[in-house]
C-alpha cells in the first residue's frame, strides 16, 4: 500500500481513455438514474489528491460530497478497518452487540452541542438518520406534524424527500411523498424579497405564522432543519434566526432537528455548525464526516426522547456495523488529534480572501458564503442583476473538471459553486486548485 501523490499531475485528457472505457461499462451496466458528476475512474486517493486509471492526479475539492473530512484512506481509519475486518464484520447489534457501537453513542453524546443527558442511535446513511429522527420525533410527542424549510435537503428516501424541497432532479416523478410535512420560507439573506438586514426577523416571523395557521402548535412533533444549508445552496442563515426558531419551538414543545449530516464533525470549524449559534438541539442527525468514509449514521438527543421509543422499535440490520464504528472511532480520534476543527477555520482564512478578491473584480459573484471548509459563491448574471446564472456555474464546472479540479456545485437554482476540500490537503493543494477556479471563473467569463 502506498500513500497517494501529493500534487495534481495530468497524462492523458480529463476524462482519460481508460476512465472513457470504464464509463461505457457504466452505461451498460449501471442505471442511468444514478447520475455521475465527473466520470474519471479513481484508483486512489488522500492528501487532497485523486488518483485515476490513467495514472492522472486530480485536486479533491468535494471530499465525496463531504465525507472524507480526515481525508482519504486516513492511516487511523485503515488501521483500524483492517483490524476490525480481521476480527469479525458483523454480528447485528440487535442480536449479539460489541462494544464499538457503544464506544460511538458515547462520543456522538459528548461531542453534539449540550451538556445535557443523551442517547445515540446508529444508521447507514443520512436519509435513515433524518427518518428515524422523524420517528423518534413523532413517537416522543405523539404529534404528527413535520416543519421544514425552503431550499432544504434531507435525502432521496421516501419521507427525507418529502422534506426535501427541490424539484429536479429529486422528487420529480417519485411521488407521492409521505404527509404532515410543512415548508416555511429559509431565512436567506441574499434574495430575501425584505432585504438581508430584515431576513432573520421576518423569516422567522413567517415561520411562527406558518406553523400556527397553517399545521397548529400543538400537532407539530418537530422542525428539521440544516444550520446551513447544503445541496440547496450552502444557504447561511441570517445570524439570529435559528436561535429564535429553536427557543420558540422549545417553548412550544416542538422538538428542533438538527440535520448536521453534511455540517458536522469539524467541517465549518467547529465540532456542530448549531454550536456557531450557541443552539442546542433536541436532536441531531448525522452521516458523512464521521466515519473516514464507511457508511454510518446516528440520530443524537435528549435521553427522555430518545428513551421514549419502545424496545424494537429502532433498528435495522447494519446499522452501526463493526467495521463502520471502528472507523468513525479512528475518524475521531484523528479529528481531536489534529485539531481538525482548527485546521477547518485556517482553510476558511486561505479560502475566503481570495473568493472575496474574485467577487470584486468578477460582476457574476453575487456573495461568498459558508463557514470553515465548507464555502460557496453563488453566481450572478451581473453586479447589478441577481438573476441566478446556472449557465456560468456549469461552464466554470466544465472548465475545472478538464483542469483536473474535482468541483461540485449545488443550489436550487444550480447557480452555486462550492469548495469541500478534505481536511488533509495541504496548503499548497488547496492554492493550486484555487488558482485553477480563478483561471476557469476567468475563462468562463471571457467567452
Ligand atoms: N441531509 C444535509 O447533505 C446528503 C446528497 C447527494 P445520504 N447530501 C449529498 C445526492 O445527490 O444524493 C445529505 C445532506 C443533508 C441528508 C443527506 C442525505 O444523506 O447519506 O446521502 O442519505
Amino acid at each position: 500500500m502506498t500513500a497517494a501523490p501529493r500534487n495534481r499531475l495530468l497524462r492523458t485528457q480529463i476524462p482519460g481513455p481508460n476512465s472513457v472505457l470504464a464509463h461505457r461499462r457504466t452505461a451498460a451496466a449501471v442505471s442511468a438514474g444514478v447520475g455521475i458528476g465527473l466520470p474519471v475512474y479513481v484508483t486512489r486517493a488522500g492528501g487532497g489528491v485523486l488518483v485515476d486509471v490513467d495514472g492522472n492526479q486530480l485536486i479533491d475539492f468535494g471530499s465525496g460530497i463531504a465525507v472524507t473530512t480526515v481525508g482519504n484512506a486516513a492511516p487511523r481509519v485503515v488501521a483500524a478497518v483492517a483490524d476490525q475486518a480481521a476480527n469479525f464484520t458483523h454480528t447485528c447489534f440487535m442480536v449479539t452487540p460489541y462494544e464499538g457501537y457503544v464506544a460511538v453513542c458515547e462520543q456522538l453524546n459528548t461531542l453534539t452541542p449540550g451538556g445535557h443527558e443523551k442517547r445515540s442511535m446508529l444508521c447507514n446513511s443520512g436519509a435513515e438518520a433524518v427518518e428515524n429522527a422523524i420517528k423518534i420525533a413523532r413517537y416522543a410527542t405523539g404529534r404528527p406534524a413535520v416543519v421544514t424549510f425552503d431550499h432544504a435537503y434531507h435525502g432521496r428516501t421516501n419521507l427525507a424527500l418529502a422534506l426535501t424541497a427541490k424539484a429536479r432532479p429529486y422528487k420529480d416523478g417519485f411521488g407521492p411523498f409521505a404527509g404532515e410535512v410543512y415548508r416555511a420560507p429559509m431565512a436567506y439573506p441574499l434574495r430575501w424579497p425584505g432585504g438581508a438586514q430584515a431576513c432573520a426577523e421576518q423569516a422567522f416571523a413567517a415561520f411562527v405564522d406558518l406553523v400556527e395557521s397553517q399545521v397548529g402548535a400543538s400537532r407539530t412533533a418537530a422542525v428539521m432543519v440544516e444550520p446551513i444549508q447544503g445541496e440547496g445552496g450552502f444557504i447561511v442563515p441570517a445570524v439570529g434566526w435559528l436561535r429564535r426558531v429553536a427557543e420558540w419551538c422549545r417553548k412550544h414543545g416542538i422538538l428542533l432537528i438538527a440535520d448536521e449530516i453534511q455540517t458536522g464533525f469539524c467541517r465549518t470549524g467547529d465540532w456542530f455548525a448549531a454550536e456557531h449559534e450557541q443552539v442546542v438541539p433536541d436532536l441531531v442527525a448525522t452521516a458523512k464526516g464521521i466515519a473516514g468514509g464507511l457508511p454510518l449514521a446516528a440520530v443524537t438527543g435528549r435521553a427522555e426522547v430518545m428513551d421514549a421509543v419502545s424496545p424494537g422499535g429502532l433498528g435495522g440490520t447494519y446499522g452501526g456495523n463493526p467495521i463502520a464504528c471502528a472507523a468513525a472511532l479512528a475518524a475521531i480520534e484523528t479529528m481531536i488529534d489534529e485539531d481538525l476543527c482548527g485546521r477547518a477555520r485556517q482553510v476558511e482564512r486561505l479560502f475566503r480572501p481570495r473568493l472575496e478578491d474574485l467577487r470584486r473584480r468578477y460582476g457574476v459573484i453575487g456573495e461568498v458564503r459558508g463557514r470553515g471548509a465548507m464555502l460557496a459563491v453563488e453566481l450572478v448574471t451581473g453586479a447589478d442583476d441577481l438573476t441566478p446564472n446556472p449557465m456560468l456555474t456549469a461552464a466554470v464546472n466544465a472548465r475545472c473538471h478538464r483542469a483536473g479540479l474535482v468541483t461540485l456545485t449545488c443550489g436550487t437554482y444550480g447557480n452555486v459553486f462550492r469548495f469541500l476540500p478534505p481536511l488533509d490537503a495541504p496548503d499548497t493543494v488547496l492554492e493550486e486548485g484555487l488558482g485553477i477556479f480563478e483561471a476557469a471563473l476567468h475563462g468562463a467569463q471571457a467567452r
